[in-house]
């Protein structure tokens, strides 16, 4: 079954307009060691269709809206993310997609970890080996 955390963040508003902070071990689920995002994705375009072994992530799109499709091998989720006070939890081991992006979207990942392609599972038959060699070991 997928566990589907978001979080609500706070928001400092006032009449100049809105703020909000992210804080690691705070708010954020983890120590975060990177953070990226990703813009002018084009119309159509869908994203990730990876997962990870050990990443921990945080999702928020701080600009227009997306959405994100979570698989765990049996169960499919799809969350939108369309607020920048809205972030996504992605544990380790879930296969992740992005996609209906609007042309404004800016979709920003924190992360528990440096950018490491060996963590990476880009292949779903290899995602789901990794499934089963996880049952395995259980
Ligand atoms: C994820 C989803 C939500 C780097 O050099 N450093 C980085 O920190 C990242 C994230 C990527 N890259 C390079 C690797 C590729 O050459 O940037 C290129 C695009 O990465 P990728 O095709 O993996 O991007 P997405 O959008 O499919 O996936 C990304 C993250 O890679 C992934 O961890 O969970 O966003």
């Amino acid at each position: 079954m997928i566990d589907i955390t978001t979080f609500d963040f706070e928001e400092h508003g006032d009449e100049r307009g809105v703020l909000i902070s992210l804080e690691e071990n705070r708010n954020i689920p983890f120590t975060i060691r990177r953070c990226y995002y990703m813009y002018n994705t084009q119309p159509g375009v869908e994203r990730g269709f990876h997962a990870h072994k050990k990443l921990e992530q945080v999702l928020i799109c701080v600009r227009g809206k997306c959405s994100i499709r979570l698989k765990d091998g049996e169960d499919e989720r799809v969350v939108p993310l369309d607020r920048p006070n809205k972030g996504l939890y992605i544990y380790p081991g879930l296969w992740r997609e992005m996609f209906d992006f609007s042309e404004d979207a800016c979709l920003m990942v924190l992360a528990s970890e440096l950018y490491d392609e060996s963590d990476y599972i880009r292949s779903w038959e290899d995602y789901l080996a990794f499934l089963k060699q996880g049952e395995a070991e259980n």
